[in-house]
């Protein structure tokens, strides 16, 4: 059984942080039913929803990725690149707490999520805005003991590295190569996004399900035409404060961390 935390949009959403993108007004009704569509999809999937109550004076805590990376054996809680995120992640530490030893990045690491690729035992760390050498480092003394290789990747022109790649399938990603070097995902199958859709990197892997913004349907066409199974969403609003799909959910493995025998 797989958990899928995600928490309720803000408010202030429209108050967002922007890094690449130029604001637009961004209607919070829409973006709540979207969410709530993209929540159903989880479920729908397999997940065990869990839902944290709306921050009315956080306006990106809609997009709880950046808050934690959960391994199989611990939670690292991060220090979001962005001080304005900071405070979301208490909260999202204490609902991860019963089911993962708690890791914290410290300064002067900042680390927002959406720079982590996990894949099997890899973990990729974009090098972006948002995240610094010091949470590579920080993130691989506490991997590494659990057998997990971590690699930092350049990042440019997006966001976060999950802006530029994605996993969709056990061993193929959907990628940009204008943002990063698909060099280091050489031993992967690669899908390109398409020329058209510079942003449509970000997909979300659920088993064997790919939940996949309705906004870019050159790509869409590309993933189901190599075989992967889509589960399309609509999130324009989402995606007008500069999130995506994988952004606004924690996924995990469930298990109480005591019975999995990586309590101290
Ligand atoms: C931010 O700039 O932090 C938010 N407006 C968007 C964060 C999106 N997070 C993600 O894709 N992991």
């Amino acid at each position: 059984m797989r958990i899928a935390l995600v928490r309720e949009v803000s408010p202030k959403l429209a108050d967002c942080e922007l890094t690449h993108l130029s604001r637009q007004e961004i209607d919070v009704d829409l973006a709540r039913s979207q969410h709530q569509r993209y929540t159903d999809c989880l479920a729908a999937l397999g997940c065990e929803v869990q839902t944290l109550v709306a921050e009315p004076d956080l306006p990106d805590s809609v997009f709880v990725e950046d808050t934690a990376v959960v391994l199989d054996e611990i939670a690292i809680i991060t220090r979001p690149g962005a001080a304005s995120r900071r405070p979301e992640t208490p909260s999202v530490a204490r609902a991860l707490e019963p089911y993962r030893k708690l890791r914290f990045i410290e300064s002067p690491a900042t680390l927002d999520g959406g720079d982590v690729l996990r894949i099997g035992k890899r973990i990729f760390i974009g090098l972006s805005s948002r995240s610094n050498d010091a949470a590579i480092e920080q993130v691989r003394a506490y991997a590494e003991p659990f057998d997990y290789r971590v690699l930092g990747v350049s990042v440019k022109g997006c966001l976060h590295l999950k802006s530029a790649v994605t996993q969709v399938a056990e061993n193929t990603v959907l990628l940009n190569r204008r943002l990063i070097d698909a060099a280091v995902f050489a031993g992967f199958e690669i899908i390109d996004v398409d020329d058209m859709e510079p942003l449509a990197a970000n997909a979300l892997l659920v088993g064997e399900s790919v939940i996949y913004p309705t906004s870019y349907p050159r790509t869409l066409e590309r993933l189901e035409e190599r075989g992967i199974l889509t589960v399309p969403v609509e999130v324009s609003e989402l995606i007008k404060a500069e999130g995506a799909v994988t952004c606004c959910s924690l996924i995990f493995n469930k298990y109480d961390f005591k019975e999995a025998g990586t309590d101290e």
